[in-house]
């Protein structure tokens, strides 16, 4: 028998609180408010367990009454995955928010899955390491978000991705039981990694609890600079040189449309130019280490010169104090913002072989800029691990609405042209409900086969975060 909403709310109280289940307009719209405005959203309810025993009874309570759930970190997700269709249960973690353990001696971080990312950051820098994820949604991103999103972020280069950064997870699964897999082991064979299946999911097979996480030596000695260049192959011309000169100390290395910055500088306060005239483009890189007395400075200049000599810079300059190394990277942060100031965006997120990076940005703008003219692409993104958001803002003349109608029209050329220069479709932001078409044309039906068979193992009901990721998912 269905039990009603009131009976039904009742039963959630009874598990995590009356104070900790949001109704009506005690929801803000930061559980709700999708940041591009494609999706909407709506809930029975917002609850905030704040134990892992607390989420295993929710999802049993859940599971019995047909009720869907959508796990939830900061909702700073860009696909729409944590936005709650189907008036489902919002089940936000941010009360898991303890830090438990920074081991020094082993190099990890134990911590509750609703811990903000800058948190940890900072938690693991009182101890002198680094924790080296990082991304623009860093103050509000939850680690169970970034976890469960596979986020990349500003220092994949060097770190690798959330995924390259996880030792243990906790989860709660579909059917209620808590697995504890918190091991802090660098070296684990005993069977299926179970936490890989967890990482990226988008909470469709479970809801992580706790995690550890892998700490580095902090980088004392940083080196930031910013470049100017004449085009993309020099670019990638510059970020080959670095990885073959710099022993690998490159952390960064992100590249700008004078597009993107230039909307900076008009849109957020405190971006200013660092030249004194304009450039095509430019790359934002740092170099860091924890050595005696510090290399990062002198490996960035010596190989500049020689990048200058050889006609692939135009000019640089290097960040000579703290505040203006933050100076420049809050410049490259600020593109995603400003570009809120533009009017509607249409975003992709994809990545290619570096040797075909400067053909996917050529080709995708001038196709582009014939299906629409006055249509204004921002160029940038990680391009050291061949990721470029390629955000495409509406012509200054063009109606916002009628720009989003054509939504598929545009991000199908770009994936053309992705897939046919072996790219992926989504390099770091995933699926949500946002690229479930590209999952139907672009994965073999053997690995949409597979990936459904997993969800099916393991949420038979179908009531993890139903609908997204997985095409014709839904409740
Ligand atoms: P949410 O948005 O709340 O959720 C995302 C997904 O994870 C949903 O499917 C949700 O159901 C699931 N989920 C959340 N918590 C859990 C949990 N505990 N267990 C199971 N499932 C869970 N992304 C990048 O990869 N690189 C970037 O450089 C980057 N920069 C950004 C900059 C800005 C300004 C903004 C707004 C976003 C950026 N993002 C970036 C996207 C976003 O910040 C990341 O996807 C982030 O990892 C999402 O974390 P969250 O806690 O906000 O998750
Ligand atoms: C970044 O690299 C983000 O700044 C972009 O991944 C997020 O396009 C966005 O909204
Ligand atoms: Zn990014």
């Amino acid at each position: 028998m269905k039990l009603s909403e009131s009976v039904l709310i009742q039963g959630l109280r009874s598990i995590v609180g009356e104070a900790n289940v949001l109704l009506g307009e005690q929801i803000s719209d930061d559980f709700l408010k999708e940041r591009r405005g494609r999706f909407s959203s709506q809930t029975m309810g917002v609850v905030m367990p704040g134990t892992a025993e607390e989420v295993s009874a929710l999802v049993r309570f859940c599971k019995q009454n047909s009720l869907p759930i959508v796990p939830q970190g900061g909702n700073t997700g860009v696909c729409g995955a944590a936005v709650s269709v189907e008036d489902s249960v919002i089940v936000n973690l941010a009360r898991l928010n303890q830090i438990r353990k920074v081991d020094a001696t082993g190099f990890t971080m134990e911590a509750e899955a609703g811990c903000i990312l800058a948190n940890l950051q900072a938690a693991a820098k009182e101890s002198n390491l680094y924790l080296p994820l990082s991304l623009g949604a860093e103050g509000t991103c939850q680690i169970g978000g970034n976890l469960s999103t596979n986020a990349g972020g500003v220092n994949v280069l060097r770190y690798g991705n959330a995924r390259d950064l996880v030792l243990g997870l906790e989860v709660v699964l579909p059917n209620g039981d808590i697995w504890n897999g918190l091991n802090a082991l660098r070296k684990n064979n005993t069977g299926y990694d179970l936490k890989n299946l967890f990482v990226g999911a988008e909470g469709t097979l479970g809801i992580i609890t706790s995690v550890v996480l892998k700490l580095f030596p902090l980088p004392v000695h940083r080196s930031t600079v910013l470049i100017a260049m004449e085009s993309v192959e020099n670019a990638v011309e510059l970020f080959s040189r670095t990885r073959k000169e710099t022993s690998d100390f490159a952390s960064s290395f992100e590249l700008m449309s004078r597009v993107c910055v230039e909307s900076a500088f008009q849109n957020i306060p405190d971006c200013k130019d660092f030249f004194d005239q304009p450039y095509p483009w430019y790359v934002l890189m740092e170099l860091g280490d924890s050595t005696r007395d510090g290399i990062s400075q002198q490996l960035s200049e010596s190989f500049l010169e020689s990048a200058f000599e050889d006609g692939i810079v135009i000019d640089a300059v290097l960040a000579t104090s703290e505040k203006q190394s933050q100076e420049m990277w809050r410049l490259r942060e600020a593109i995603v913002e400003a570009q809120l100031y533009e009017g509607k965006s249409i975003k992709n997120d994809v990545s290619v072989p570096l040797d075909c990076i400067a053909e996917f940005v050529e080709q995708s703008i001038s196709t582009l800029e014939s299906l629409i003219p006055g249509i204004r692409p921002f160029a940038y993104g990680h391009i050291g691990d061949g990721n470029i958001h390629l955000n495409l803002s509406q012509p200054r003349d063009m109606d916002g609405d009628e720009f989003f109608g054509r939504w598929h029209e545009v991000t199908d050329i770009v994936h053309e042209i992705t897939d046919g220069l072996n790219g992926s479709f989504s390099a770091e932001h995933g699926i949500g409900l946002l690229k479930l078409r590209e999952m139907t044309r672009y994965k073999s039906s053997v690995e949409l086969e597979l990936m459904r068979s997993l969800k099916m193992a393991l949420d038979p009901d179908n009531i993890m975060n139903p609908g997204k990721v997985l095409p014709g998912s839904s409740h």
